[in-house]
């Protein structure tokens, strides 16, 4: 399968003639070969990208009313549910996603439409009280052309929280996917031209990191850059994104904490506790992994979640089990050094899964491991590891808890377990993070739900209104009329 740049409605072929090939997770071949962006192919789709807002915002996408995007958007969403099959199977074969887990990221993309159609005309500013004689207002407008750099592990939905959220703020878009996992979003680039998207909305440019990405971050056309992927990466974007003020939101990684109280509902909590980590096979930002348990409770919590790890099976993306292999050779390498590292200086693994034996000893399957006793200062305690690895450790006052899970480089997302109301909030406040769950982890992803971090997990924030809002420019218009 060989797959052009999607520019101005159109296939377009790599201006260099060059295509990478990117690779089946299952089995470790060749599944498709991707147009191999450079600065060129970059140039022409911001090109598109301008005209198709036009100087004034008068171009055939710029001078859209709200109310016209919105509509848009809708039939976008449509389409999505229409073709959600096709895009779950593209999704799950290229990122080595379950199918299960691939149909519900096309169920929360046209979500994700649907949330951004409604909100696109009621996007409004305000007015506001000032000297007498005057009237004084704020209208919200588009950044221009803005850029997405999307990566591997949810590529729709993350197209879904950043692009929805851009078009119906009336930007132009240009999207770079991850060179392991661009299929769906080209699918998706051609389907919105289908339903009506004037030509230059919406381009999809493929290709490597360091070429077309950094290109896109670069590029003097380009008004707003929204990144997702690794800590390293997001600082090198913000430093381009510096060297011409553009604004810039990352949503970088985590090691985001559970703390389970003494007083926790555990029936509640442990299968979220194992879901939060082997979902996506654990390659999800916001992954629980860390969970620290009170330790009048912390053998009981064990014994609970040592069998459910040593039922979770990792398989071809076809047996719909609970994982799907990682998705390439580097994330592959990367999990299995945090594993040998860790067993290697003594640390104990209390559980591991399985893998199936259908799975290709080509893919690049790893079991889920649960760590226990995991010291506050390992690595493993520390770094993302990105994959389906838990480490557990024990606390034994409320302080202490706090203290732990605040202390990484990072702070996504906190989950917090406990019956006591006040301990609940009391905690929930403390979090250095940008989200809390209490009882829950994730609350089901939750579109509406601002998402983004703090320290080392990035700024700015997507999903719900806050995205819209990053997705625009507030001008203030004071008239003197006296
Ligand atoms: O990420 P990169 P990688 C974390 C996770 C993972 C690690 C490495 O810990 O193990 O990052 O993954 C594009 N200018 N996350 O190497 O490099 C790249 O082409 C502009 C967390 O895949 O950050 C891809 O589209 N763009 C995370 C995207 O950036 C560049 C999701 C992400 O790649 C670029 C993924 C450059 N110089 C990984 N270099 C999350 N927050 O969910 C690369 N890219």
């Amino acid at each position: 399968m060989r797959k052009n740049h999607f520019i101005a409605n159109a296939w377009a072929q790599p201006s260099a003639g060059q295509y990478l090939d990117s690779f089946d997770p299952s089995n470790g071949e060749v599944l498709a070969q991707l147009a191999q962006g450079h600065a060129a192919d970059i140039d022409l789709a911001v090109q598109a990208a301008q005209a198709a807002l036009g100087e004034s915002f008068d171009g055939p996408w710029g001078r859209l009313s709200a109310l016209e995007r919105s509509r848009l958007l809708m039939k976008l969403a449509a389409a999505v549910t229409e073709h959600a099959q096709e895009l779950a199977e593209l999704e799950a074969i290229d990122c080595g996603k379950s199918f299960k887990t691939a149909q519900a990221d096309a169920n929360a993309l046209a979500r994700y439409f649907e949330y951004y159609a409604g909100a696109a005309d009621k996007l409004h500013g305000e007015t506001l009280p000032f000297n007498a004689g005057y009237t004084v207002l704020t209208v919200r407008e588009p950044h221009g052309v803005t850029a997405h750099i999307v990566p591997w592990n949810y590529p729709m939905q993350i197209f879904g929280r950043t692009v929805g959220a851009a078009l119906a703020a009336g930007n132009a878009c240009v999207v770079k996917p991850a060179e392991d996992a661009s299929l769906s979003l080209l699918r998706l680039a051609e389907l919105a031209a289908e339903v009506g998207f004037p030509a230059g909305a919406l381009n999809v440019v493929t290709g490597y990191g360091r070429e077309a990405g950094q290109a896109l971050t670069e590029h003097p056309g380009v008004a707003h850059i929204s990144f997702t992927g690794s800590t390293q990466t997001g600082r090198m974007v913000a430093l381009a994104a510096a060297e011409r003020h553009c604004p810039v939101t990352l949503e970088l990684g985590g090691k985001s904490p559970q703390i389970v109280f003494e007083d926790a509902d555990l029936a509640a909590a442990v299968p979220v506790l194992v879901n939060a980590i082997a979902q996506n096979a654990g390659q999800t930002c916001s992954a629980g992994s860390r969970v620290l348990v009170q330790r009048t409770i912390y053998e009981q919590v064990l014994a609970a979640l040592v069998p459910r790890f040593e039922a979770l099976q990792s398989g071809p993306p076809a047996l719909n089990l609970d994982m799907g292999p990682l998705v390439n050779r580097k994330q592959y390498e990367q999990v299995r050094g945090f594993v040998g590292q860790a067993e290697a200086q003594g640390l104990t693994v209390a559980a591991r899964g399985r893998i199936h034996a259908e799975a290709s000893s080509k893919g690049f399957y790893q079991e889920a491991v649960l760590f226990r006793d995991v010291p506050a200062d390992s690595a493993l305690a520390q770094q993302e590891v990105f994959g389906p690895v838990l480490a557990v450790m024990p606390f034994d006052t409320e302080e202490e808890a706090v203290r732990l899970a605040n202390g990484t480089d990072f702070g996504l997302v906190a989950g917090i377990w406990s019956r006591d109301g006040a301990r609940q909030l009391r905690v929930a406040r403390k979090m250095r993070c940008g989200q809390v769950f209490i009882n829950n982890y994730g609350a089901g992803g939750g579109v509406e739900l601002p998402f983004g971090g703090v320290k080392a997990s990035g700024h700015g924030r997507e999903k719900g209104f806050e995205a819209l809002y990053g997705f625009t420019v507030l001008k203030t218009i004071a008239i003197h009329h006296g």
